[in-house]
């Protein structure tokens, strides 16, 4: 993101829009709260940020499912749209703008930037002869299809990657000029090493780059493809889905009116199944249309179940409303950011939700709370003061050397925490957190504060001490965890009676001010309500 106008930075986050051929599942919600998650640490970073999701409702696969549902395509599209809506809005997730590929609005930005193209000369009429796969929505090369059987035994020719059925399509229609590209596309790869991360992508589609683009077919003949956007001034064509759809991050910022304020910050999120189309076909044909370029494509790994993966055949599609009734929604939102890793596939068990959330967030986290806030450890019920004497910066009061780690190590954290959420490693910064928490249980266990005399006032200002350096340590990971897991970071912060307007990320900054020898504004505050556990552990099924 970059500083614009006066000193707010803008930030513009997107998920790919998600095809309604098929009910949203796990994997769709993954992308979603990962978006999500950057989203809301760019506005706790100050960021003015937008956060743009959606659905790609054209295509032959489209057509073909809602003729299948026996429903007008339209109708159709709205229904599965709404679902994804409706799953994305219960999972939590804060987009700023919901778009639909069959918007005016959308129609308009996707005509505008067809002429464009034509206008510049990247677009000519031709002839295309190739393979077509309709569930891939996508063409392939001659060594990207290999041979194999249908289920009644007839041979076949699938794509490689998918494993989808290809078909043999020839037909005249327009292509751009995609093989103009490859040199320009290597150029603004070598110069932005960080434009697709993680490094494993950037290098695969450098790989890729290394190999002659052919020109690629961006119609179809209307004959075929009737539920899309015509051809401008040429109704007999119909435009490729994939064109249409990559300019819906164009739509959202505004384009064709003012966009560029939008556009110029803006971070794709995606999964690697789509990285061609982002990665060389989407910069190449903002490039024919002068526009800028991606700041960064951040792209994901996919979610298995017992190593395979989903599809409504083998019966194993997870649906995320259904897991986020168990887990509740954080839980799931838990999960699915502390374990996916972006450069693996990741498998999916409800029995590793169910371990991970009790061990982190019931009895790590949830446990922290409860001792610093339960009235038999803090009978007055206010956040407790720090004293200096008992706990010295630097020399041992009755504090001993672990305790100034602990104190090194959350003072660190925001910046560690900052440094992994820049680059979309949700899950190391929420490891980083959770060593922190148990590092501050370690601290209150090996204090035991439930066994001093409070009568004795020495005892007493120990035990408040003990009491306020846990509360300050999660104050910080309220703080630090309100991106990920909104509904539990809400929970502890108001627990503590922290104020709606000191959960910046300015506010982790400053941990532990008394032991720097500052103002806390926290010391001797009265604690908000006690509105019961902060994660109910969940019965194993
Ligand atoms: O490709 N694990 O839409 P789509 C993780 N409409 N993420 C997964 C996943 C899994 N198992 N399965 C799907 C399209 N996803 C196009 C995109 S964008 C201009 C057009 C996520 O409905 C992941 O983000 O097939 C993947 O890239 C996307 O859903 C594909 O969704």
């Amino acid at each position: 993101c970059t500083r614009t106008g006066e000193s707010r930075r803008s930030c513009y986050i997107t998920t790919p829009i998600f095809y309604v051929n098929a009910a949203p599942h796990i994997g769709h919600v993954y992308s979603a709260v990962t978006a999500d998650c950057l989203h809301r640490y760019q506005l706790l970073q100050g960021a003015n940020s937008r956060f743009a999701t959606g659905t790609d409702e054209h295509g032959l696969k489209i057509q073909q499912a809602a003729s299948t549902a026996g429903k007008e395509p339209l109708l159709f599209c709205t229904e599965v749209s709404g679902r994804f809506h409706d799953v994305f809005r219960s999972c939590n997730i804060a987009y700023t703008d919901f778009v639909r590929t069959t918007e005016d609005r959308h129609r308009r930005a996707v005509e505008h930037f067809w002429a464009k193209l034509l206008d510049k000369g990247f677009i000519y009429k031709g002839t295309y002869e190739g393979w077509y796969s309709t569930p891939d929505e996508s063409f392939l090369a001659p060594s990207q299809v290999t041979e194999s059987t249908d289920s009644t035994g007839r041979e076949i020719k699938i794509s490689t990657e998918s494993g989808h059925k290809v078909e043999w399509m020839k037909e005249h229609n327009y292509l751009f000029r995609l093989s103009d590209f490859r040199t320009s596309l290597q150029e603004w790869l070598r110069s932005n090493p960080k434009a697709i991360q993680p490094e494993k992508f950037y290098h695969l589609v450098l790989q890729w780059l290394e190999t002659e683009l052919p020109d690629l077919s961006v119609s179809r003949q209307r004959s075929r493809l009737q539920w899309g956007i015509p051809v401008p001034g040429d109704p007999e064509q119909t435009i490729y889905v994939w064109l249409d759809a990559l300019v819906n991050y164009l739509t959202v910022a505004g384009y064709p009116e003012k966009y560029l304020q939008w556009w110029n910050v803006v971070h794709h999120v995606i999964g690697k199944d789509i990285l061609k189309f982002h990665a060389i076909y989407w910069p190449a044909f903002l490039m024919a249309a002068e526009l800028p370029l991606p700041q960064a494509i951040y792209v994901h790994s996919h979610w298995t179940v017992q190593g395979k993966k989903m599809s409504k055949s083998l019966g194993n599609v997870i649906d995320p409303l259904e897991s986020s009734a168990r887990f509740t929604v954080d839980g799931l939102r838990y999960f699915l950011l502390r374990q996916g890793v972006p450069d693996i596939d990741c498998d999916y068990d409800d029995e590793k939700v169910v371990k991970l959330c009790n061990s982190e967030l019931a009895d790590s986290l949830g446990g922290l709370l409860n001792r610093c806030t339960a009235p038999s450890l803090n009978p007055e019920q206010v956040y407790s003061s720090f004293c200096n004497v008992s706990f010295p910066k630097g020399s041992s009061g009755r504090a001993v050397s672990e305790d100034y780690k602990l104190v090194e190590a959350v003072s660190g954290l925001p910046a560690l925490v900052k440094q992994n959420f820049d680059q979309l490693r949700m899950y190391k910064a929420l490891e980083a957190i959770s060593v922190c928490v148990r590092l501050t249980n370690s601290f209150v266990q090996r204090h035991a504060p439930w066994k001093l005399d409070c009568t004795d006032t020495e005892d007493k200002l120990w035990h408040d001490t003990i009491l306020h350096v846990s509360m300050e340590c999660l104050r910080i990971y309220g703080i630090l965890l309100q991106p990920a897991v909104p509904v539990v970071a809400d929970k502890i912060l108001s627990r503590l009676g922290v104020r709606s307007d000191e959960r910046s990320w300015d506010n982790a900054l400053d941990f532990l001010s008394k032991y720097e020898g500052k103002h806390c504004p926290y010391e001797g505050r009265a604690l908000g309500p006690d509105t019961g556990v902060l994660y109910n552990r969940i019965e194993r099924s």
